[in-house]
């Protein structure tokens, strides 16, 4: 049955982080985002965009995506009635990249789509998982800081840690931490701070029992991870690399990659994160969820998405209080020993406390205005 947008509201959300996440590429010190509500058949969908302010993690800005949407995509879908989510990414498709701001429409759409159904996001996306298991990414600090927040972590029974590293700050720290904690799940997730040229960093941090290094060679550069997977015996797992199936296809014929992490925004939703899933799961490659410090919204459809069975590892979706004093939904999304429950209900499950919302609103659009 087709489904008609009648309205949309699109919002940017300012809200600060409790600790500071300093990545390879600079430090985070607030979730900027845009918040997008698309309103047909009496229901509402919610999509959350997951751009930085520059392009400094993928080549998406918060300004560019916030044009687009405005000028473009929004206009091309409001009053329309699509079939299905695919039909409605078909209608998008013709632009060129601008994942992560065709994903915010793509995957509001899913919720609303999913609720006019009455049935839950993971049934409609075909998973079946009650709960998920988790890890939680742990940023670059001083040693003693890393220490502690491992600890912590591993006492709350996350399901696998992985510490961001850099350039002088990589072997040191993944060192002290495997000895510390011998048996735990482990990973490093590099940003793309590396190139070839740092082989001997690679070949150092091939000893400690890694389940992966993340992105350690340049956003786009698939060919260079292939050369280094040749090298290593630690699985290399792509994230910037991967926005779309095509790119998973390259990557995986041509080795660059053991494990994918698949972000539902970076690749433009959920269709395509599917895609992925299956086309991995055809190599017998597993995926995990990875995330961008979302809140509750786009934290609510990460969940659903790792219901389904190929999403084999931990991902990255933790506790919503570990980033947040208060996020923008009513319903608490929190980890108990390293599962997130799946949110019941239709949709995506989780409603937003409009209130709060309205306090970390920077700015407000309706379409039709
Ligand atoms: O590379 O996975 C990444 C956060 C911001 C930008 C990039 C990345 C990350 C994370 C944090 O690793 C994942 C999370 O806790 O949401
Ligand atoms: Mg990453």
């Amino acid at each position: 049955m087709p489904l008609k947008i009648d309205s949309a509201e699109l919002r940017v959300v300012r809200l600060p982080l409790l600790t500071p996440f300093t990545i390879a590429t600079g430090t985070m010190h607030e979730k900027l985002f845009p918040l997008l509500v698309l309103k047909g058949n009496g229901v509402e969908g919610y999509g959350e965009g997951v751009m930085d302010p520059y392009p400094d993690y993928l080549d998406e800005s918060l300004a560019g995506a916030m044009d687009l949407l405005r000028a473009v995509l929004l206009p091309q879908v409001i009053g329309k009635s699509f079939d299905n989510p695919e039909a409605l990414a078909q209608h998008l498709s013709p632009w060129r990249g601008f994942t992560m701001a065709r994903a915010c429409i793509e995957m509001a759409f899913w919720d609303l789509w999913a609720k006019s159904l009455d049935l839950p996001l993971k049934t409609v996306l075909g998973g079946s998982k009650s709960e998920i298991e988790v890890g939680v990414s742990l940023g670059i600090a001083p040693l003693d800081v890393v220490m502690e927040r491992v600890a912590q972590h591993v006492a709350l029974g996350y399901r696998r840690i992985k510490l961001k590293i850099m350039p002088g700050h990589d072997v040191a720290i993944v060192a002290a931490v495997r000895k510390a904690f011998p048996d735990i799940h482990l990973t490093v997730d590099a940003n793309s701070a590396y190139t070839l040229a740092d082989a001997d960093v690679m070949m150092a941090l091939d000893d400690f029992a890694l389940d992966y290094i993340e992105q350690p060679l340049a956003w786009d550069d698939i060919h260079d991870h292939a050369e280094l997977q040749k090298r290593m015996k630690t699985a290399i797992c792509l994230d910037e690399c991967i926005r779309s199936v095509a790119d998973a296809r390259k990557a995986l014929a041509s080795g660059a990659a053991r494990v994918i992490n698949i972000k539902a925004g970076r690749v433009g939703g959920h269709l395509e994160s599917r895609r992925v899933h299956d086309l991995c799961a055809a190599w017998s490659v597993p995926v995990w969820c990875g995330g961008m410090l979302e809140a509750g919204i786009g934290r609510a459809h990460n969940i659903h998405l790792s219901a389904l069975a190929n999403f084999r590892k931990p991902g990255d979706t933790s506790s919503a209080s570990r980033y947040f004093a208060r996020d923008i939904t009513n319903e608490k999304l929190e980890t108990k020993d390293g599962l997130m429950p799946v949110p019941a209900g239709a949709g995506i499950g989780v409603t937003l406390d409009w209130a709060y919302l309205d306090r970390v609103t920077e700015s407000r659009e309706r379409f039709p205005a």
